[in-house]
């Protein structure tokens, strides 16, 4: 464990693989606000080198990173008092990510739920940077000796992952440079399951646009993917216990809760006894009411690419001006010669 006391600092970041959705947004981005206006330091990323770890097209990947930077700012972060910024602008991820790789052992990446999700029977076919991607998470995190990661359910192993790494980092060269850094996890809607599946989570890459609310989807096209939602015959219960075995009912009622900021015995005191007739009308309106807004304003700002790029330029510097010293310190720890 380590003795240092850190500087309370939080960092997360998301791809810039496609559009955000509902579930990187109640996940994630709603708490990345909370946690800059709670007067914490904050650095958030657009960690594109993740992104091309599967194929991205160089000109979708340039317009999803500008317009990934647009809802950011248009849920409420704010580049002055957060570090916004892209992740292949500050070269301190990817070597501290390769450094971190020699740390890594083989058996802790062969647990990682993730790539076995992503690569499903394909893994011969994976690139080797989808394997290696929680190396470079953990360099994410730690160039930064962040000490707070918010981030949805799906990413806790991960972090945890940067822990382990932290800690042997730390041991093996008897330093104390890197912090534990806590997963923070917190919300009625950690785990945002797809609309059309609820034993699978809702994802920016699921190849059916209707398993996702997007961020930028319009009032009707929420509306209905709200609709068609899959559901059960049943009406809702009155009780959390009567979801049980209803993965897509309790997804719903997650998000209503998640939307509205009450908790899920809530929503269901509310509409328990009611039919899907009922509460799916009210969670569109709920939902549009709330992502009309943010839409408009993304769009506002993507009117605007130059305005995103130097916000990203500016965000990048800052971010380097604490990233470099920090990898300075690794590099000495590990032995390297600093010769210029
Ligand atoms: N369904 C979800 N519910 C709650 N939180 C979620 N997050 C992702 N999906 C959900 C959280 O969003 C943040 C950014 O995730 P990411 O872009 O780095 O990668 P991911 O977790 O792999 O998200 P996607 O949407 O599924 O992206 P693709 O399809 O490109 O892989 C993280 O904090 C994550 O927990």
């Amino acid at each position: 464990m380590s003795e240092t006391s850190f500087k309370q600092r939080v960092f997360s970041g998301i791809q810039p693989s496609g559009n955000l959705t509902l579930g990187n947004y109640l996940g994630a981005v709603k708490r990345f606000v909370e946690m800059q206006n709670s007067g914490i330091e904050t650095i958030y990323c657009m960690v594109d080198l993740h992104a091309i770890t599967v194929w991205q097209d160089p000109v979708a990947l340039r317009n999803q990173t500008r317009e990934l930077a647009a809802a950011y700012i248009a849920c409420g972060l704010d580049p002055q008092k957060s570090i916004l910024f892209n992740q292949s602008q500050v070269s301190a991820h990817a070597e501290l990510g390769w450094l971190l790789s020699c740390v890594a052992r083989l058996g802790w990446m062969n647990r990682m739920t993730q790539f076995k999700d992503k690569a499903g029977k394909n893994a011969e076919k994976m690139s080797l940077g989808l394997y290696a991607y929680p190396a470079l998470m953990a360099a994410d995190i730690l160039a930064y000796q962040a000490t707070h990661v918010p981030v949805g359910e799906d990413q806790k192993q991960h972090v945890e992952l940067t822990r382990d790494i932290a800690a042997k980092f730390n041991h093996d060269f008897g330093v104390d440079l890197f912090p534990m850094p806590e997963p923070i996890i917190e919300g009625a809607a950690t785990r945002v399951m797809s609309l059309r599946d609820g034993s699978k989570k809702m994802s920016k890459s699921d190849p059916s646009d209707k398993s996702r609310i997007n961020m930028t989807d319009d009032a009707d096209t929420i509306a209905s993917k709200i609709r068609k939602a899959k559901t059960d015959p049943e009406p809702l219960p009155s009780e959390l216990d009567g979801l049980q075995g209803r993965p897509e009912a309790r997804n719903l009622v997650n998000i209503y809760a998640a939307l509205s900021g009450v908790t899920p015995d809530a929503v269901l005191a509310e509409f328990g006894g009611q039919q899907f007739g009922t509460f799916k009308p009210a969670l569109a309106e709920l939902a549009v009411n709330h992502l009309a807004p943010i839409s408009g304003e993304m769009a506002r700002l993507m009117a605007q690419p130059d305005e995103i790029d130097r916000i990203l330029g500016d965000g990048a510097m800052r971010a380097d001006a604490i990233a470099a010293p920090v990898l300075a310190q690794v590099k000495e720890a590990i032995g390297m010669i600093s010769s210029r």
